[in-house]
Order: structure tokens, then sequence, then C-alpha cells
């Protein structure tokens, strides 16, 4: 991350990294994703997670890792890990993943949501229940985040389109949200503080998720298919569930680390022999009710 990038982060709680992605990512990524897509699907992974079953059990909540290929390289794309780690500091966990399919017949307005140390208020979308997850600082010399967001364009996103947008700076502010800018129906209500972010297909916009941002309503050609990976430092949770590494082949020592579960002393090896116990009791639960 260099100083340019540093100072524009700061500024405005995000930064566009331009050819993030190859083309054959983009098309191993898409590929992947249209395997799994039904006509009236536009959100899929970890991020809304819950049982889909009354047989599921701890660990089975879907993912989009078990789509294999890229999805699981993006855990730790080594165009992008010089970001986390500077902005969430060595040793940080990939906390959940989703993709979302904005066209018009999703259709919904954009819902502004965090800012910075609770600013978004009572009536926020993650404000009610904010403990201080929401924060964003820069201190001694680092940069301190609850959680950062790479949201990875697979589509080219037009200025005037829709997509990604934010009102810049509000990851330090110290005032609610104004409740009228709050939600807006249309392209038309979207207030001027807004920034709307236009990106080429392949581009990432890593964005910290106390500054208040949302999804412009779209009003482009076709459609516009973003995957985010959300990241925390090693002791922050915002996911309920955890990944499980057991259930993914050839992954290596770094991403297993990044998918651990939450704890202060990070990836240690006292944790990951905790966590090495759960899977294996896990492996154990799973055998026994193939017997069943
Ligand atoms: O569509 C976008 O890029 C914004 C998504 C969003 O609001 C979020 O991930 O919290």
């Amino acid at each position: 991350m260099n100083e340019q990038e540093k100072y524009l982060f700061d500024l405005r709680g995000y930064i566009v990294v331009k050819n993030a992605l190859t083309s054959s990512q983009i098309k191993d990524l898409s590929k992947h994703l249209e395997l799994h897509r039904s006509d009236n699907d536009y959100f899929f992974g970890s991020d809304r997670t819950k049982f889909t079953s009354p047989e599921d059990t701890a660990w089975t909540t879907p993912t989009m890792l078990d789509w294999g290929g890229c999805y699981l390289d993006l855990i730790d794309l080594p165009k992008i890990k010089p970001y986390l780690e500077a902005l969430l500091g060595p040793s940080y966990r990939l906390d959940h993943d989703y993709l979302k399919i904005d066209s018009e017949q999703s259709g919904k307005g954009l819902y502004l949501h965090g800012g910075g140390q609770g600013a978004g208020g009572p009536t926020d979308l993650v404000g009610p229940t904010d403990g201080g997850q929401c924060y964003y600082r820069y201190s001694n010399g680092r940069f301190f985040n609850g959680l950062v967001a790479v949201a990875f364009e697979l589509d080219t996103v037009p200025e005037g389109s829709g997509g990604f947008g934010c009102v810049p700076g509000s990851h330090k502010v110290n005032f609610e949200l104004p409740k009228e800018w709050k939600y807006s129906k249309t392209q038309d209500e979207v207030p001027l503080c807004v920034d709307r972010v236009a990106a080429s297909a392949g581009d990432a916009i890593i964005f910290t998720e106390a500054c208040a941002h949302g999804t412009i309503p779209w009003e482009g050609p076709g459609e516009r298919r973003t995957i985010f990976y959300k990241y925390c430092p090693h002791a922050v949770a915002w996911s309920p569930c955890y990944y499980n590494s057991d259930n993914y082949s050839g992954l290596t020592e770094d991403q297993k680390s990044m998918l651990l579960p939450p704890s202060a002393f990070g990836p240690a090896p006292e944790v990951r022999q905790i966590w090495a116990k759960a899977q294996a009791e896990h492996r154990e639960l799973q055998e026994l009710k193939k017997t069943q």
C-alpha cells in the first residue's frame, strides 16, 4: 500500500485497486457462479448465515468457498494481501463472504449503513447492536479497522450505473448520518455527499465498514456481479459462524490461518491445537451420522 493509497484511504475510507483480478480469474469466478445460480438468486455466501435444514451441523452453513476454484484463491490474493496487512495488522481473519447481483430486477434502494464510532446511530442497520466493532482509527503509525471489505467486481460498473456508494470521510465522523439521507429509493434521491464509485471488471474496492456505505440503485446495462470477502483483526468476529479449513483441500498455511475462528492470540500454536481438536471431533460426528 503506497503513500498515496494510505492518504486516500485515511481521507475517504475506501480505495480502488485496479486490475486486482486477471481475466482468467474473472472467467473462473463467473463460471462457478453461473453453475450455482438459478433465475431468482441474487445473493450467495456466508454473510446472512442461517441453517438451511434441521440436519445441518455447525460448520456446514453455505459459503462460496465451497464452490472451489478461484473462490479459494481469493482468501489470500497476493495483490490484495499488502493492503489487508496494512489495514488490519499481520494476523487477520476472513470473517465472511458473499456475492450479490445488482440488476433492474434486484431493484432495492440505497441504504447507507455504518459510520465511524457508532455514528450510524440507533436506526442504523449496524448501529443498534454496534458493540464497537464498526471502528476505524489511525494511531501510533498504524491503521485499526474492525472490518475491512474487499469488493471484487466481475463486471464493469460504468459511471452513473450504480454500484458501490459511500459518504467519503464518514468513518471518522462524530455525528449521526442525517435520517433523511439514510435511504434513497432512486438514484435521483441519492444525497450529493455520496461518492458513486465506477470500476472496471477485475477491480477491487477496499473499504472500511466504518464508512457509511451501501449500493446505489442499478440503472446500468446488464448486471453488476460483485464478490465480497470481509476481513477482521484476529480477535474480532462479525459472523456467528466460522469456516472449517478441513472442508477444502490444497490450502496454504496462510489461508488456513485466515480461516481460524477469532481469538486474541491469533494463529498461535495453542490456538491451532484447540481448533484442530474441534475439527477432529466434527469429522468424527460426520462419520457417526453416516452410519446411523
Ligand atoms: O454494493 C456494494 O458495493 C455495497 C455493499 C454493502 O453495502 C455491504 O457489503 O455492506
